[in-house]
């Protein structure tokens, strides 16, 4: 059975577990990182020198960097749903993971950890109004994109939406000014009523 090594508040390893629920594949979890510790011994870097969550185990193939394994356990069990049968949805639905990782988490980051991680008195309130302004500004091509479709690769969820979803959720639930994006709104709404979403992405953020 495959096996995933990650807390379940961890933004990338709710990405992995969201990937499953939709994918409808059992697994085994095991709590590390943060608090768990455990990603700091000899054994997890042995499978991951990164020593970061997630890493899976799919019957010892091991592998890790979130992204990787969304397309991985995508494109293994999902094609034709979440890895799209059409080449360019398919390359549609990757940029928008790509894009997710050199642009719009650089600057969400900071602000999610100072205001959700760090104690009031240390927060760089610059550095978090300054980054603020930035993933506004990004997510306006979000918005730009979402006008004319439903799911970020087209009119049907795909692995493209996973990294979004999770991203989104910490936007709207972060105690921050945001502009009014009418259809990235109502997309996190939609994503909001999937399962696996609901059951693994969900929670307050902590
Ligand atoms: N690019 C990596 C980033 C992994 C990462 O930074 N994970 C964080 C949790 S979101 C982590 O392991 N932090 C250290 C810890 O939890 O102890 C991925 O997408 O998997």
């Amino acid at each position: 059975m495959l096996k995933i090594w990650g807390r379940t508040n961890s933004i990338n390893v709710q990405k992995v577990l969201w990937c499953c629920a939709e994918l409808k594949l059992p697994f085994d979890r095991v709590d590390a990182g943060g608090k768990f510790g455990v990603n700091d011994t000899p054994e997890y870097l042995a499978m991951n020198p990164n020593g970061r969550v997630p890493t899976i185990s799919d019957d010892g193939f091991i592998l890790w960097e979130s992204h990787a394994i969304v397309r991985y356990l995508s494109h293994r069990h999902g094609k034709g749903t979440l890895w799209p049968a059409d080449e360019k949805a398919c390359a549609d639905a990757d940029r928008w993971m790509e894009w997710y990782s050199t642009t719009l988490w650089p600057p969400l980051q900071p602000v999610f950890w100072n205001l959700v991680r760090v104690e009031p008195a240390k927060r760089d309130v610059k550095l978090v109004e300054e980054s603020r302004n930035k993933v506004a500004g990004f997510l306006k091509m979000v918005e730009a994109n979402l006008a004319s479709r439903q799911y970020m690769a087209g009119s049907a969820f795909t692995m493209g939406d996973i990294p979004m979803g999770v991203a989104l959720h910490r936007w709207f639930l972060l105690p921050i000014e945001r502009p009014d994006y009418p259809a990235l709104a109502a997309y996190y709404e939609r994503l909001k009523q999937r399962p696996g979403f609901a059951q693994h992405c969900a929670a307050p953020l902590t």
